[in-house]
């Protein structure tokens, strides 16, 4: 199991401090290229009326996706406790598949990849990558 050393959360922390101005657009192009890539993700939001990259429903949910990523930052010291809440939400309410959380971490890594290439260093990738992680084990809690 990954666990975040004192180091890795300080990186995470400053890394997230230089790109959250930009979460909408890391929200919107992580969501609609997890659409793209695995389809089979779109079963949960067939309710929405357009699915396409930077549609409407994309871009909201995708900033809704980005202020739990948020939230999760400021709770880095116990994601576990922390995200319980939304954990719930996943598991009982929207029964959403725990595999897909490392799917949506993987697309937003790559957002960060594209987006930031300067400042998405090996060191950062590692350390965003656990804390992603971090963050999907913490919203499969309730599944079990
Ligand atoms: Ni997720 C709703 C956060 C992964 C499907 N999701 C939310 C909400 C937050 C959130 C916040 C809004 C909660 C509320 O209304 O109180 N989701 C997160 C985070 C991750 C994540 C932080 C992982 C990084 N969610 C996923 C994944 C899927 C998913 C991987 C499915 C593939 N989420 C949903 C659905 C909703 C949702 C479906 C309800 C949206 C709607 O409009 O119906």
């Amino acid at each position: 199991m990954t666990s975040l050393s004192a180091k890795d959360k300080n990186t995470v922390k400053a890394f997230w401090a230089k790109v959250s101005a930009k979460a909408e657009d890391i929200g919107t192009d992580a969501l609609s290229r997890m659409l793209v890539v695995y389809p089979q993700t779109k079963t949960y939001f067939s309710h929405w009326k357009d699915l396409s990259p930077g549609s409407a429903p994309v871009r909201k949910h995708g900033i809704t996706v980005m202020s739990g990523v948020a939230d999760a930052v400021s709770k880095i010291d116990d994601l576990t406790a922390g995200l319980l809440n939304l954990s719930e939400l996943h598991a009982f309410t929207l029964r959403v598949d725990p595999a897909n959380f490392k799917i949506l971490s993987h697309n937003i890594l790559v957002v960060f990849a594209i987006m930031f290439p300067k400042e998405f260093t090996p060191e950062v990738h590692v350390a965003m990558d656990k804390f992603l992680s971090s963050l999907a084990r913490a919203l499969s809690e309730k599944y079990r």
